[in-house]
């Protein structure tokens, strides 16, 4: 499986990619650029077959979220799920979270993208590295193993 990683700067792709290679990059290639080049490879015919969007949970969706789901929409390529990233930073309640990933699944549907089923998990890519990093996976690494298991279920649907 090739999976593109999008979102806006900062926000965690490579991070998150990181800890993708580390558990799951023996089977699945992970393509992950500055949010700037994501347009050189998010084309039709591109050859990747899912993406995953991350969102800062601090900002909520940034004006790159907005590019590459229209480049998404464009090439015909469908978010395989949302993280919503640097959850160890986040402090307000879960009202808010759920704000986020409500504006994020508007701008989806806002492209066109199919945005209701897309699974959307919350966690920390920075936290899961360091516990990968200590050789302790605990609950990070869970969740950023449940956004992937996620993903690749939602993928494999058809969708
Ligand atoms: N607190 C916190 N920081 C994080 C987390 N994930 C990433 N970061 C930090 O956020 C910064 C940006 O992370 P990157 O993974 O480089 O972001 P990116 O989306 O690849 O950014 P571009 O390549 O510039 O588009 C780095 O300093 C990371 O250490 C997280 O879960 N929590
Ligand atoms: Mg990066």
């Amino acid at each position: 499986m090739k999976i593109g990683m999008i979102g806006h700067n900062a926000s965690g792709k490579s991070v998150t990619c990181a800890v993708l290679a580390a558990l799951f990059g023996d089977r699945h290639t992970i393509i992950d650029t500055p949010a700037e080049q994501v347009e050189e490879w998010l084309r039709p015919g591109s050859g990747v077959d899912g993406l995953i969007l991350v969102v800062n949970v601090m900002d909520g969706p940034m004006p790159y979220t907005r590019k590459h789901l229209a480049l998404a929409a464009e090439a015909g390529i469908q978010p395989s799920a949302v993280w919503l990233n640097k959850l160890d930073v986040y402090h307000h309640g879960p009202e808010l979270l759920e704000i986020i990933e409500m504006e994020t699944r508007d701008l989806m549907a806002s492209y066109k993208l199919e945005d209701e089923e897309v699974p959307c998990v919350a966690g920390s890519s920075l936290k899961a590295f360091e516990e990968i990093q200590a050789r302790r996976p605990g609950p990070w690494t869970a969740k950023i193993k449940e956004l992937w298991e996620k993903a690749l279920a939602y993928q494999s649907a058809g969708k």
